[in-house]
């Protein structure tokens, strides 16, 4: 992606509750006319699943504050698997329904387990910006009511799984990457389908549906690596109709 780029005068990242330490490199920021030509680029992996390069980056500012903002209400918490292992991701969520896992399963619950409380609303940026991309895709009545957000640190990774907690699989899932890339695993139908590898970067949406909505999928061991949204992390937003 040669030019296009605007170096912005001396702003600095804070230290924040994303995760990862102050950077302090100057961030990158499309300039205008690149605007367009980012957000255009659309890419069908398999029946059903759109690759959108780019597609968050004019939103990547405020969707940093929104998943700060999600962070102080809600913890990132490292979770249990029903088999006794703590997940090396670390999870909170918002909207309606978060993802929990624990000793007794995987589910979608109304509150945080930790405090008790409802999880804090999806941001408007973000649940704006996940109808946007589903609609791009072919969905254009997406309505999200269950927002995971993923923190990858140095060596985190997802083992291949499905997503099946959700209630109707002809619902598409939105996800959103920010920060340090990473390599994402895109399986088959069948876990020994050996996995296409594909880089996600900073800004890119992926949108999963139809015939690919039960693709087994990962993402390989983040290596580590500094961007400045997030220092060393990588975030990861899956938007779900869960319920
Ligand atoms: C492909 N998260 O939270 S999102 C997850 O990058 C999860 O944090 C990954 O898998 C991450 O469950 C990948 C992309 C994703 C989500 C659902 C899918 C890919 C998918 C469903 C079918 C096929
Ligand atoms: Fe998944």
């Amino acid at each position: 992606m040669a030019g296009g780029f605007q170096r912005r005068s001396s702003r600095r990242v804070p230290p924040n509750a994303i995760g990862g330490a102050d950077v302090s490199e100057p961030r990158l920021e499309p300039s205008p006319a690149q605007l367009t030509l980012v957000s255009d680029e659309r890419l069908e992996l398999s029946p059903g699943a759109f690759l959108l390069r780019g597609f968050a980056l004019p939103d990547d500012e405020r969707l940093r504050a929104d998943v700060l903002a999600v962070a102080a209400a809600a913890s990132f918490r490292h979770m249990q698997t029903p088999g006794g292992f703590t997940m090396s991701v670390a999870m909170t969520n918002c909207g309606a329904l978060g993802w929990v896992s624990d000793q007794t399963g995987y589910r979608y619950s109304e509150v945080d387990p930790t405090s008790g409380l409802r999880w804090p609303a999806i941001p408007a940026a973000i649940e704006s910006l996940a109808r946007r991309a589903a609609a791009a895709a072919g969905y254009p009545a997406f309505m999200p009511d269950a927002c995971l957000v993923n923190r990858y640190e140095p060596g985190a990774r997802l083992t291949l799984h499905q997503d099946k907690d959700e209630r109707d699989y002809r619902e598409p899932i939105v996800s959103v990457s920010l920060g340090v890339p990473a390599v994402f695993l895109f399986g088959g139908l069948k876990r020994k389908d050996r996995p296409l590898r594909l880089a996600l970067t900073h800004g890119d949406v992926v949108v999963w549906g139809g015939p690919s909505r039960l693709r087994y999928h990962g993402v390989a061991p983040l290596k580590p690596a500094r961007h400045p949204f997030a220092g060393e992390a990588r975030i990861n937003l899956t938007l779900r109709r869960a319920g």
